[in-house]
């Protein structure tokens, strides 16, 4: 008999689990709970996968997965072929929940393509087993998750970090922070939280990832927050939103779980969860050292590599030594929001680094190759004709200086991969939006990627964005990727659904 179940609810990368369930459950052990963690999203991906047809729903084809609040949680017309192919998958889950005569159920849903298949399982779980108490949580879970509850989907939710909270539920007080809240619930002092569970885990049944940079990749990931929050606060971001105040766990602690991972699960790739790895510096320094002591002592293939999101600091703030210290301790790649080369958009944005700052931290990257990831965006509000011609210049200069391969001299290895994403859609709750809302050179898309500012025009939008990526795919190796190709396909529909029902 079981006390809860925490079940991670697909869709998500096949690479590994997501360390969320684990720390609960190792918290509800902790306080002398009976709990277990089950990855539905490996085992629809690997059954799917025997039909060879997992590229296809985990990929280009995963609309069927995704629905949000905006949405009112409505199932989209895509779900109805999903759910006929994984249908006697998802049966086979209630079967087993209902066999563990488990107490509670406790659904991870990361973002909203976990809705559907969440939302399914509760009402599945409800009619063949309404004793079974349903708690749902993870990234997914906002305010408007109220509505599950009240309309008895669900008997509780949590909003944000979910340690401590689901103790206090499965003990009774329900009037614990994030519980059916408004406002998420941000644990305090990050080096209190415990080291995850994995036991329930099988690594086994994981996909590799084969990555275009190096060997190091080549094998399974495993996952690990050092920070919860940002030291920013992005126009357009919902990190501020989700996680109010910064926090970081210390680089003992983050070594402590490393090495435990390494030791007991066999891990060498550690993905950060992180917005970015570098928002204290003497914490960022000390993880360093720690991560090159370690591998110093050990051969290549025993080593640790990690991969996190990252910022740009200014010159002053991120050394020479600090890249080369980066490079020495088993960096595998970096995610950087670049998302403009122009200053003043950034400055918008609220990036706050300044062009010298930019190309020294890739030239720095570039001498110590570390590999990165520029994620950008096309048409920020106040961008300009200029500014967007700034950033074609960027992409030129990259190929100049080498740091991203070019077409005509493939085998030369790059450090830089360059993903535009889509075009902005604005949402009501973003900062951006409320810059905007009530000038009048504004006009809302009403949450659609149909809006307009000044001459910044949807229209003009998609032929930056394809003329951006276009000049990518021509001066690099790049191609674009099905997650682009689906964006700029649900850009232009959203832009058509709009029109066709405001005109
Ligand atoms: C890693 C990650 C991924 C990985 C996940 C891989 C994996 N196997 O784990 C990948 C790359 C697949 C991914 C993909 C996407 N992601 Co993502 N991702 C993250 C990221 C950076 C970390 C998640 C994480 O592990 N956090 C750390 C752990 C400890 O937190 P956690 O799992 O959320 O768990 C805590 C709480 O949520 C809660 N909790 C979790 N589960 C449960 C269950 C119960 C019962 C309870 C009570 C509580 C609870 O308690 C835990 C401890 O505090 C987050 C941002 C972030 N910092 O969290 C974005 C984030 C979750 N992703 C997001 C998005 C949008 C996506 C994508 C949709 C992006 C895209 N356009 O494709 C896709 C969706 C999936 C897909 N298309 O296949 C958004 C979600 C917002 C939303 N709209 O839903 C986030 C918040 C980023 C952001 N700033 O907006 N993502
Ligand atoms: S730096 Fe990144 S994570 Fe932080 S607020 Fe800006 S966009 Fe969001």
């Amino acid at each position: 008999m079981m006390d809860i179940v925490f079940c991670i609810v697909p869709k998500l990368d096949p690479y590994a689990p997501t360390t969320g369930p684990a720390l609960l459950k190792a918290h509800c052990v902790d306080a002398g709970f009976k709990a277990m963690v089950k990855d539905f999203n490996i085992d629809l991906y690997n059954w799917l996968k025997l039909q060879n047809r997992h590229e296809e729903f985990f990929n280009a084809k995963d609309t069927g997965f995704i629905t949000w609040y905006d949405r009112d949680y409505v199932y989209p017309p895509e779900w109805e072929e999903l759910y006929e192919i994984i249908s006697p998958r998802v049966q086979l889950w209630i079967d087993e929940l209902i066999e563990l005569k488990t107490k509670w159920v406790g659904l991870s849903m990361l973002s909203s393509a976990s809705v559907c298949v969440g939302k399914r399982i509760c009402e599945l779980l409800r009619e063949q087993a309404p004793e079974i108490k349903i708690v749902i949580g993870g990234a997914a879970v906002r305010s408007q998750t109220k509505s599950w509850v009240d309309n008895g989907l669900v008997d509780y939710y949590i909003f944000g970090d979910g340690e401590f909270s689901i103790v206090e539920l499965l003990n009774g007080n329900y009037a614990a922070d994030g519980i059916n809240s408004n406002s998420p619930c941000q644990v305090d002092d990050l080096n209190t939280t415990l080291m995850p569970d994995y036991d329930d885990i099988d690594w086994k049944q994981y996909e590799y990832v084969s990555g275009p940079f190096t060997l190091a990749q080549d094998m399974a990931p495993i996952y690990i927050t050092g920070s919860r929050g940002c030291v920013k606060r992005c126009t357009f971001c919902d990190v501020p939103m989700l996680w109010p105040k910064y926090k970081w766990r210390s680089a003992d602690h983050i070594f402590g779980e490393i090495q435990l991972m390494y030791e007991k699960h066999n891990r060498r790739l550690f993905r950060f969860t992180d917005s970015l790895i570098n928002g204290s510096m003497s914490q960022f320094r000390s993880f360093l050292t720690k991560i090159k002591e370690f591998n110093d002592e050990k051969d290549d293939i025993d080593q640790i590599t990690w991969w996190s999101q990252w910022i740009i600091r200014a010159r002053g703030q991120m050394l020479e030594e600090d890249f080369k210290l980066m490079a020495d301790s088993g960096i595998t790649e970096l995610d950087i929001g670049l998302e403009s080369f122009s200053e003043s958009v950034r400055w918008h944005m609220g990036k706050k680094f300044t062009d010298d700052d930019l190309w020294w931290n890739l030239e720095m990257m570039h001498k110590y190759d570390i590999h990165y990831t520029l994620l950008m965006i096309t048409g920020y509000p106040t961008e300009t004709a200029e500014d967007h011609q700034i950033t074609l210049d960027g992409v030129k200069k990259m190929a100049e200086l080498g740091y991203v391969s070019s077409a005509k001299n493939k085998n030369r290895p790059s450090t830089a991969y360059l993903s535009f994403g889509n075009t902005m859609m604005l949402q009501p709750d973003y900062k951006i939006y409320k810059m905007l809302e009530n000038d009048p050179e504004f006009k809302d898309g009403i949450r659609s990627v149909d809006w307009s500012y000044k001459d910044n025009l949807p229209e003009e939008r998609i032929r930056r964005h394809l003329e951006v990526n276009t000049l990518v795919s021509e001066i690099t190796n790049q191609n674009w990727s099905w997650l682009q190709e689906k964006q700029l396909r649900q850009d232009l529909e959203e832009i058509r659904k709009h029109r066709d029902a405001y005109g």
